[in-house]
């Protein structure tokens, strides 16, 4: 666990609004949070509170616990719900079951179809994912104001589904408010809230592949190439939110 490197950050939901053509309130803010939270290869895996931060991997707590990954399939990752959690089908997956991987740029909202428990397979199909890539999983829960709020978390997973990570995740704090798939801070491939020398490496150790387990695809078209490089340029310097 790499708690103390938590990040907590709060920014307009009018930057986003631009990105996901959402609708919010002028009060809506979405709060995000860098965790590179391990997920153990157990039946617990790691329950986490998605409002408070607070997590753990031995038991069904913290209180108020809201998604829980977890399993020790090396093809699929659980997705236990409590009551009121939901995860997102990707919208291009039709009626398929386990389709939870979402792409850049989806809003997770109301409109969403949301499985119960569920699972991330690896696989081929859309919505499946990938070894040695990333992606999102969006969600709704319900929050301390007894409202559903929507979520999203964005994994990393290894040469193989018992090898997982919840890089960062964030929610809408206001309730019923859409939110997307977008990160905060474009070009923050490692994520520290800084882009810079570290990002760059990170691209051009990367180029010409599909970008692996570490979000070198920054504009997830499949490849590390130019357009990531120009998407690191262009935000080089501290993240503004
Ligand atoms: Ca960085
Ligand atoms: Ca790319």
């Amino acid at each position: 666990m790499k708690d103390q490197n938590h990040i907590d950050r709060h920014f307009a939901a009018s930057a986003i609004a631009l990105a996901t053509a959402i609708v919010a309130s002028t009060n809506a803010a979405v709060v995000y949070r860098s965790v590179n939270l391990v997920v153990p290869a157990t039946v617990d895996g790691v329950y986490l509170n998605v409002e408070s931060g607070a997590f753990s991997t031995t038991a069904t707590t913290p209180a108020g616990w809201d998604i829980n990954p977890y399993g020790t399939s090396s093809t699929a990752i659980s997705l236990f719900a409590t009551t009121g959690t939901g995860y997102m089908r990707n919208p291009g997956a039709g009626t398929a079951a386990g389709a939870t991987r979402l792409d850049l740029g989806t809003t997770i909202g109301s409109t969403a179809f949301y499985y119960g428990n569920t699972i991330a397979n690896i696989g081929t199909g859309v919505g499946q994912w990938t070894a040695n890539s990333t992606g999102y999983v969006g969600f709704r829960f319900v929050g301390g104001d007894s409202l559903v709020h929507y979520g999203w978390m964005h994994l990393s997973i290894g040469s193989n589904a018992g090898t997982r990570t919840i890089i960062d995740y964030a929610y809408e704090s206001t309730a019923g408010v859409s939110i997307g798939t977008t990160p905060p801070c474009a070009g923050d491939v490692i994520r520290d809230n800084m882009v810079d020398g570290i990002d760059l490496g990170a691209i051009l150790g990367a180029w010409g592949s599909t970008g692996g387990a570490i979000d070198t695809d920054v504009n997830n078209d499949g490849i590390v190439n130019g357009l990531d490089l120009a998407a690191v340029l262009s935000g080089w310097g501290p993240c503004s939110n």
